[in-house]
């Protein structure tokens, strides 16, 4: 069974993408937009078998297929054919994720302009692969060290930037070589189908790219398959963990991105106007919906009262509204159980002694009571013994510490489970170097904040992950390197026991 060419309007519907076709699922999923309640999108419900034809189709593509065999300069040319491609679309892919997933369709745009962005990137990552050669393991000997394409590629993405997560991935598996299944999430899967439709329009060959949509089902049946040999995955601690497990069967090279705590450091000596604009950036971006979100505040005690009353103001004049509205700057959270899941969290910081400085409520705008809107939240005294200090809220709401020494400060950001990311901000840079080296986060940023060029390696410390994305990191996890050792020349006795040869024990 096939679906027709996909359709871009509402209500969109949709089958798996395998092997080049179009196919039906046997029972589908809605998707309601969150900020109207409205179904705008049926998917495929993704079964094991499923995604066992999505993998043979992997293999088959990887095995026999032209991909794997082509020049870096070929699949550098295709991927920059679907940049050019993924920009010819920008508003459809802006409207899907900020319409699925809720988010301001503005902020969605510049994830569209990041994925093009991170295509090219991976573009040149295709022609710059190359191993390296060892020419001192003695006068017959010349060492290979070949880097090769890792082979079929699982990919599981998140809700929250949901084409930008997927080209934090998908264009340098590609790159590298890799044929790929991707298991977007179930709630916002619209734009990962857009773009393998674009991927096929620019000449992708069959079964290089295969979607398989559903939910957790689907993601386990891929993370548990005998024929995925790495497999990358954005997405909760807790399925990271889930999907470790599932892992064994096979031990398939593993990257896992997961959540965050991360800390905005506010010292007396920064620009405090320039970081009150950085800390509700790093707050409320994205609704507060992002692994980097720096949802923890530690501000410096002589300025916190000053600095605190600045941002709150500024978080105060923020526009919650459709997602839809170009003047929207927080939109509506993922699901109705996230929210109720949030507003518990903000009540249990209340009760174990929090101070909420401003919102702490759905917003009470009459236009926005069908969806799952929260205000903007401030919630001041929060302490590290506290779950709202230490749990990843995943919503607008950002908590106030204070500290009073750069050790106190220190040991405050590095008091979670979580090691994502942390910014510092402070005009002296011998105290914010050895601060940013001292934070136990894969990113540190300086005097500014979620700021992440495709160059830079991305990835966590402690429980945020394994493996790293983007940058020339993010493409060696998708590649294994191979020794190949040659000896040239015949001497006798290079074999004998006891005699002295360069080998290894
Ligand atoms: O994430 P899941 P959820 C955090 C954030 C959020 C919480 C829950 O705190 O509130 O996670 O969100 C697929 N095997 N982040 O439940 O479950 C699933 O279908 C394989 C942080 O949406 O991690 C989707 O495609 N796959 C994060 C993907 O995993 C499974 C972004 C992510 O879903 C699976 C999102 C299984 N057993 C949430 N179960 C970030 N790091 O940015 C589910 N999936």
């Amino acid at each position: 069974m096939t679906t027709s060419p996909p359709v871009t309007a509402p209500p969109r519907r949709y089958g798996h993408f395998i092997g080049g076709q179009w196919v039906d699922g046997r029972e589908e999923i809605d998707r309601a937009a969150p900020a109207t309640g409205e179904v705008v999108s049926t998917v495929a419900a993704g079964e094991a078998s499923d995604v066992d034809a999505a993998v043979a189709a992997a293999r088959r593509a990887f095995d026999d297929g032209p991909w794997p065999r082509m020049t870096g300069f070929e699949r550098a040319a295709l991927l920059h054919r679907v940049a050019e491609l993924i920009d010819a679309h920008a508003d459809l892919f802006a409207r899907l994720d900020a319409e699925e997933g809720g988010k301001p369709v503005r902020l969605s745009r510049g994830d569209v302009a990041g994925a093009a962005q991170l295509t090219r990137y991976a573009a040149g990552l295709a022609v710059q692969m190359h191993g390296s050669t060892y020419t001192n393991n003695g006068p017959d000997f010349t060492g290979l060290v070949l880097r090769e394409p890792s082979g079929v590629a699982g990919l599981i993405t998140p809700w929250n930037f949901p084409v930008l997560i997927l080209c934090q991935k998908l264009p340098f598996a590609l790159a590298a070589g890799c044929t790929v299944v991707v298991k977007p999430s179930e709630m916002t899967s619209s734009s990962t189908l857009e773009l393998a439709r674009l991927y096929a329009e620019a000449g992708l060959p069959e079964g290089a790219l295969n979607v398989v949509t559903g939910d957790g089902r689907a993601g386990q049946a891929l993370a548990e398959h005998h024929g995925v040999d790495v497999l990358s995955f954005t997405g909760s601690t807790a399925t990271g963990r889930r999907i470790l497990e599932a892992s064994t069967g096979n031990l398939k090279k593993l990257s896992l991105e997961l959540g965050g705590k991360a800390a905005n450091i506010v010292f007396a000596d920064a620009d405090l106007e320039d970081a009150a604009e950085g800390v509700v950036f790093g707050g409320f971006f994205n609704n507060g919906e992002c692994c980097v979100a720096q949802s923890r505040l530690l501000v410096q005690a002589d300025v916190a009262d000053a600095f605190l009353a600045e941002v709150a103001a500024r978080a105060e004049k923020l526009r919650v509204g459709q997602p839809l509205d170009e003047a929207t700057d927080v939109g509506a959270l993922i699901h109705d159980r996230h929210l109720e899941t949030v507003l518990g969290r903000v009540e249990e910081a209340r009760r174990q002694g929090g101070e909420v400085v401003t919102g702490g409520g759905r917003s009470p705008e009459a236009s926005l009571a069908a969806g799952q809107f929260l205000q903007p939240t401030i919630l001041d005294r929060v302490t590290p013994d506290m779950s709202a200090f230490t749990e990843e809220i995943f919503a607008p709401v950002l908590t106030v510490s204070r500290f009073e020494t750069v050790e106190d400060a220190v040991a405050l950001a590095n008091a979670v489970d979580y090691g994502l990311s942390n910014s510092v901000w402070s005009k002296d840079i011998d105290k914010a170097l050895p601060v940013a080296k001292a934070l136990r986060s894969g990113t540190v940023y300086v005097n500014t904040t979620i700021d992440a060029p495709p160059t830079m390696p991305f990835g966590g410390y402690k429980m945020s992950g394994v493996g790293r994305e983007m940058g020339q990191a993010g493409f060696e996890e998708f590649t294994e390197v191979k020794s190949v050792n040659i000896r040239t020349g015949k001497r006798a006795g290079t074999f004998g026991i006891g005699a002295a040869h360069p080998t290894v024990a």
